[in-house]
């Protein structure tokens, strides 16, 4: 169950109650595609950091270890020892940006495993039943996310197609919920939204969406390529027609400033790869804008990375120390600059939160992006 608790501009300050406890909104999820967030941080960090919910996806866990025996195991929850909620994304995405030979039919995607070549078929069933075997607390639509650019044509089919689909998921994912064995029997389901740059696309889907009763709405297909400006755009045609009533959620976004504007717009969720990948780049983000702990200015500098930060990396360490361990490939050096810069994420959402409360968003917003700098 969804409350919005708040309203400051078109910001929402939103409550989604779950199964696997309750989530504050806006919120980060943290991404931890084949169950585990890349740069070998654990459960227990991830409580020290303030994570609310994880993100893991359904493709990769197919094609590796499967899950089916995930649910043998009890599901993802016990399997990674999170007892809080996961959101796993339906494979739509993955399916697209990673597997190979791929051929796109109306009852579904066939693709050969980017592991092994092997060859698969997901469609919306198949999507829902391994989301269902994982347990999660939030599935997500099987969709198409189409390329960009797309042609008109092109796009337009997609959409009919994508939503053709989550006719498909729910009519699947009610009968799993039902089953004796389900893993998690109340599974929400959040839709997503497609069409590209196409505004009219995007207005007309968003509607068809609307009407559907869904538990969250999903923005996809934007960060692909396209401008900000033109995401900022989409956002502004397509959010006010989703029900304020319910989470949205954009996904695959983004830079702290694109959070800022998807907020400032009326979403509730983000997910990103960037505080985790950027961190096993050494490349972490601060209040001052991002820094890359691997130049030589950092060589003798005994400061953490962020004076001030609470996170476990900048309470204990200097940068002197973490740029020796980025140099010599120390695997801590990588794990360091991640729980800083998912702290930092984290951290950020939390003041998001908090400015809403006060009816402060604007002015939080202006100075973050102020003292960030044009390179966030
Ligand atoms: N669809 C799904 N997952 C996604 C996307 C999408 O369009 C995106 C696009 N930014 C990220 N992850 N299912
Ligand atoms: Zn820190």
């Amino acid at each position: 169950m969804y409350t919005l608790l708040k309203t400051d501009g078109k910001a929402k300050r939103g409550r989604l109650e779950t199964v696997h406890g309750t989530i504050e909104t806006p919120v980060f999820m943290n991404v931890g595609t084949a169950a585990a967030i890349k740069g070998a941080v654990s459960t227990e960090d991830l409580k020290v950091i303030g994570c609310q919910v994880q993100l893991t996806n359904t493709y990769h866990m197919h094609v590796r270890t499967g899950d089916r025996i995930v649910k043998q195991l009890g599901g993802l929850h016990r399997f990674m020892n999170w007892d809080r909620p996961i959101l796993t994304d339906s494979g739509g995405f993955q399916v697209f940006s990673l597997a190979e030979l791929r051929k796109i039919k109306e009852e579904g995607v066939y693709f050969a495993s980017h592991l092994d070549g092997s060859k698969i078929f997901m469609g919306p069933e198949e999507s829902m039943q391994i989301q269902s075997n994982l347990g999660s607390t939030i599935a997500m639509a099987f969709d198409e996310c189409p390329p960009h650019p797309a042609t008109k044509e092109y796009m337009q089919a997609s959409v009919d197609r994508t939503t053709r689909w989550l006719d498909r998921c729910r009519v699947e994912l009610d009968r799993l919920n039902g089953l004796e064995g389900t893993v998690n029997p109340r599974q929400m389901l959040f839709g997503i939204n497609q069409g590209g740059t196409y505004e009219d696309i995007r207005i007309q889907h968003a509607k068809t969406l609307r009407d559907m009763d869904l538990d969250g709405y999903a923005l996809g297909g934007l960060a692909v390529g396209e401008s900000h400006e033109e995401m900022y755009r989409i956002l502004d045609a397509t959010v006010p027609l989703l029900p304020q009533d319910k989470p949205t959620y954009l996904m695959g976004v983004g830079t702290p400033a694109n959070i800022l504007e998807a907020v400032d717009r009326g979403v509730d969720f983000f997910d990103c790869v960037y505080p985790s990948r950027n961190g096993r780049h050494g490349h972490v983000y601060t209040n001052h804008g991002k820094m890359n702990m691997l130049n030589k200015q950092y060589e003798l500098d005994e400061q953490p990375i962020e004076p001030g930060c609470g996170c476990p990396t900048c309470t204990h360490y200097s940068r002197a120390y973490i740029r020796h361990l980025l140099k010599a490939r120390e695997m801590l050096g990588m794990r360091l600059c991640v729980l800083h810069n998912l702290y930092f994420y984290n951290r950020m959402m939390e003041e998001i939160r908090n400015a809403i409360d006060a009816g402060e968003f604007q002015a939080y917003k202006k100075e973050k992006l102020a003292s960030m700098g044009r390179s966030n």
